[in-house]
């Protein structure tokens, strides 16, 4: 007989598709259904789920095709034979920063729904502004420096919402949006995140903002878990603070809060029991953080195109280069997070030039070259104890961390006298860049995160205890082996096997946590208790190892000299220009 226990769903609202992923109480995976913007949508001129404005700058998505996309997956879990009346719980994950500006008429327009049309077909009138600006936007530079310059400095800005204007964050977003469509801002009654957004459909009314997600927007004082006065003013302008607060409502704490039952239109369209219940809906970055019991000082890189690096830590150390945010589960916690633009494509940049150098040996193994030089070349390059080191900056991309332009720099580092000099003397091009790409990448995020890691035991430096990678890079054992020499992790390196679900796990996890927790129990303890260690990661390096990890610590010190004077000889190059 099939199992009758409750389920639970997370949805991805992603860039690029919906995913809907349905979990039992013991978190074992029952359904996934996805439904891709570009493949499955009907009726929108987007590329990779996206619209762009290219003489602006601008990335946005079509709202309405977000709508067409929730009927479509709940249309193939109904194929899937999903029991709906079994869902006790919905709660998601949805791409950061993305808004949605909801008309006059959105709360009546939700509230009746009728259960023989579509979303899209009925809900065409509940926005303002038929599209939501996407996280790849960057049409916001003023503003941004508006943003900076309001609280005095990025530094400031850091200090009090977690992170320094960023194009894609929601605040400067907003004052973007209310000086070039000043009517359609007037007319908007509510503003959703994406993660909101989802959670306000399901609920029938609007969903409030996530209490960690709220973080993505430059508007948050996170210490004080309220917006800020002074740049609400700022982002709200001629239409006053209060106006622009009543637009954003209020942002509840607890981040496992039953914000209310499903609406009528999902029980009486799709069979979801009028028990279900909607929980808050997070971002996809702090989802991916809840797709495995991740504990303080452990570490998650996931290597895909771009390099995301998140920590779940009880120190608020903010920094113009990295993001905090509220944890989206439990309070006294932060995410932490890097997120760079440069990552896998500038490490296959260099696999394809070793390629040529070696010549291909097997198209079913793309690394194997890679990964053979990587190894056999010695740390830091270093081949005698007079060698220099060998590190240098990869970026086909203009990178964010640190806020650079697309180019590549190399140095040699002299850990005994610190001498730095831009040299590609005594490399064995391109070889020698194979280690010489991941250490300085692996380098970039031990220089950021050292200061939020702690020593594990006495005599023991401060380092994450577990390094989890997700992402296709995690597949290489070879980066994973100078991950853990690099970055360290006293219980090792870990693959998380989840395949492209960490975010959709994530949100499901959620649900679980919020409905069946125990008063005051955390979502770690909660699913640490249900988790199955061997069917979701695989131990694949080892971590610390003294003398190596103590070699990086100095060049650590050289990597943080280079990015410096990259950073000056840029800027004096610019003031030149
Ligand atoms: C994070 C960010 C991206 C999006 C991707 O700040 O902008 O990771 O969340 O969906």
């Amino acid at each position: 007989m099939a199992p009758q226990g409750p389920l639970y769903i997370g949805f991805d609202l992603s860039t690029q598709q919906l995913k809907g992923l349905v979990v039992t109480s013991e978190l074992k995976v029952v359904h996934i259904a996805k439904f891709d913007f570009d493949a499955d949508s009907r009726g929108f001129n987007i590329k990779k789920g996206v619209q762009t404005n290219e003489a602006e700058h601008e990335v946005f998505a079509p709202v309405a095709m977000w709508l067409q996309a929730l009927d479509g997956v709940l249309g193939m879990l109904k194929e899937q034979g999903l029991d709906f009346s079994r869902v006790k719980g919905v709660s998601g994950a949805g791409q950061q920063h993305g808004s949605v500006y909801w008309s006059g008429d959105a709360e009546r327009l939700l509230k009746s729904l009728d259960k023989e049309k579509t979303l899209e077909e009925q809900l065409q009138g509940a926005f303002s502004h038929p599209y939501s600006p996407n996280w790849q936007d960057s049409s916001t530079q003023a503003e941004c420096d508006e943003f900076e310059s309001f609280l005095g400095n990025p530094e400031e800005l850091a200090q009090v919402t977690g992170s320094k204007a960023h194009h894609r964050f929601t605040g400067p977003q907003i004052l973007r949006f209310q000086r070039k469509y000043p009517e359609a801002y007037k007319k908007t009654s509510r503003i959703s995140l994406v993660s909101s957004f989802l959670a306000s459909l399901f609920l029938g009314r609007i969903a409030p903002l996530d209490i960690s997600d709220v973080c993505g927007m430059n508007l948050w004082n996170i210490q004080n878990g309220t917006y800020d006065e002074r740049l609400l003013k700022l982002c709200a302008g001629e239409f006053g603070v209060a106006d622009l607060q009543r637009k954003l409502g209020d942002v509840p704490p607890d981040g496992g809060l039953h914000l209310g039952k499903v609406d009528r239109y999902f029980v009486e369209r799709y069979g979801f029991s009028p028990d279900c219940t909607v929980i808050p809906s997070t971002g996809d970055n702090p989802a991916t953080i809840l797709a495995l019991p991740l504990r303080p000082w452990d570490a998650m890189v996931s290597l895909g195109t771009s390099t995301t690096f998140l920590m779940s830590t009880p120190q608020y150390k903010p920094d113009p280069s990295t993001h905090f945010f509220n944890h989206p589960t439990t309070s006294g916690l932060y995410m932490f997070m890097l997120c760079y633009k440069n990552g896998g494509l500038a490490r296959e940049q260099v696999r394809d030039a070793i390629d040529k150098t070696l010549g291909k040996e097997n198209p079913a193994t793309p690394w194997a070259n890679f990964d053979k030089v990587m190894l056999q070349t010695p740390a830091m390059g270093q081949r005698t104890e007079w060698d220099p080191m060998k590190m240098g900056l990869f970026f086909p991309r203009p990178e964010i961390v640190p806020n650079l332009r697309a180019g590549q720099w190399r140095f040699n580092y002299n850990p005994n006298d610190q001498t730095l000099k831009e040299t590609t003397e005594g490399w064995h091009q391109p070889l020698d860049e194979a280690r010489a790409i991941v250490e300085s990448q692996m380098l970039s995020l031990r220089l950021r995160s050292r200061g939020l890691t702690q020593s594990p035991a006495e005599g023991i430096p401060p380092q994450p205890k577990r390094v989890y990678l997700v992402g296709g890079g995690s597949r290489n054992k070879a980066i994973a082996k100078v991950a853990g020499e690099i970055l360290g992790g006293v219980d090792g390196v870990y693959k998380l096997d989840v395949g492209e679900n960490a975010c959709a796990l994530g949100a499901a996890y959620k649900a679980v946590w919020a409905i069946e927790r125990k008063p005051g129990q955390t979502f770690e303890d909660l699913i640490s208790q249900r988790w199955n260690e061997d069917e979701f990661i695989e131990k694949i390096a080892d971590g610390y190892q003294k003398d190596v990890f103590e070699k990086y610590g100095k060049a650590v010190e050289g990597f943080e000299k280079m990015e410096k004077q990259v950073l000056e000889q840029e800027a004096a190059c610019r003031g030149k220009a």
